[in-house]
């Protein structure tokens, strides 16, 4: 059989991913917006994770200020009835500004009001709101799964809010603000045990300067990336758009891997290891697989990126 995208998504295929992030962000979208809106406040409150100063910089606030300074100005009815319209994706101005934001802006934006919510200059939560048995037990669920799955949850929604993204035909559509890759003297060379195919080093050096048009560069030239629970980005020019876009920022932390021969003279190999955003920063590792399959060239043909189901899987190098 020849290798295709679609035969080289099982590649590795006894890879445990979060799946109860899908499933807990499907049963939330089954909620009132009240709901969905009172859930975020108290997940945001008590996750215990903290959202770190340094996020605001990657993601153009100027482009909200407007907006906030408006929302600061409304009557406390008329600010709720403001984020009631954006998570039910109703057709109001400010929905629509919203709409055409980046992901970390459309976050930047969530996190001042989260900030105005808490100073009392954004209305709360109404003091006393009784979420239903099903929105309790969403919250309930979503307090047992580990950070970086309950921040995965926490973006899903706010990107999705007046916006269904239809990411593998989105990036390919606009183009992404340019970045400024890290000088050369700054970057740190990649080690990752067991691991020497150069094209996997370079990705993740490449990745973590933010010097993108280099690593798509290690791409095969109908190449695909596939980000955690979403389908595959075909093609150099989508997957530069959605690195612009999505990567600014990241730091990878790859530990080890396993590289062994696949089919038709092509390499697969898999690395476990930590993500973190700047979100986030240190206080949330995310436990993450790269699964790569590497033509005869060592182009980079497909590389999924899974969000791992338990700190045990990073140690699940087995060879299936
Ligand atoms: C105000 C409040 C709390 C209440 C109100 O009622 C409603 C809302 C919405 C509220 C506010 C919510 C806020 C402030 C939410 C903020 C959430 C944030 C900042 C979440 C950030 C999450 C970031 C994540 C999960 C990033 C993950 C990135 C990964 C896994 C990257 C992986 C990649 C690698 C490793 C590659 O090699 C290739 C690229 C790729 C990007 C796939």
């Amino acid at each position: 059989m020849a290798v295709s995208i679609q035969s080289a998504q099982s590649i590795f295929s006894n890879t445990e991913i979060a799946s109860v992030v899908p499933t807990t962000t499907e049963a939330f979208y089954k909620l009132s917006v009240e709901d969905q809106l009172a859930l975020l406040w108290y997940a945001y409150t008590e996750m215990g994770t903290t959202i770190t100063a340094a996020a605001p910089g990657v993601a153009s606030m100027a482009l909200v200020e407007g907006i906030l300074t408006e929302i600061k100005q409304m009557s406390p009815a008329a600010q709720s009835k403001t984020m009631f319209d954006l998570a039910s994706n109703a057709d109001t101005t400010i929905g629509r500004i919203y709409t055409s934001l980046r992901v970390n802006t459309k976050l930047g934006f969530w996190y001042e009001l989260g900030q105005l919510m808490k100073q009392g200059l954004v209305a709360p939560i109404p003091a006393g709101y009784q979420m239903s048995p099903e929105a309790t037990k969403v919250l309930e669920t979503l307090k047992q799964l580990d950070p970086g799955q309950q921040i995965t949850v926490l973006r899903n929604t706010v990107v999705h809010m007046g916006y269904d993204p239809d990411f593998s035909q989105e990036y390919g559509k606009r183009s992404a603000p340019k970045s400024t890759p890290t000088a050369v003297e700054g970057r740190v060379k990649t080690q990752i045990e067991g691991i020497s195919e150069q094209t996997v080093l370079s990705y993740i050096d490449n990745m973590n300067a933010f010097d993108f048009t280099p690593a798509v560069g290690l791409f095969a030239e109908e190449g695909a990336l596939q980000p955690p629970f979403q389908k595959p980005i075909v093609g150099r020019e989508a997957i530069l758009n959605y690195m612009r876009e999505e990567c600014i920022g990241l730091k990878m932390m790859p530990e080890r891997g396993v590289s062994e021969p696949a089919e038709d003279g092509y390499r697969q190999v898999k690395v476990t290891g930590k993500v973190e955003t700047p979100w986030f920063g240190s206080n949330v590792g995310m436990n993450i697989a790269w699964r790569f399959l590497l033509d005869p060239q060592g182009q980079i043909f497909f590389v999924a990126i899974d969000l791992l189901a338990s700190p045990k899987e990073l140690l699940n190098l087995m060879r299936k």
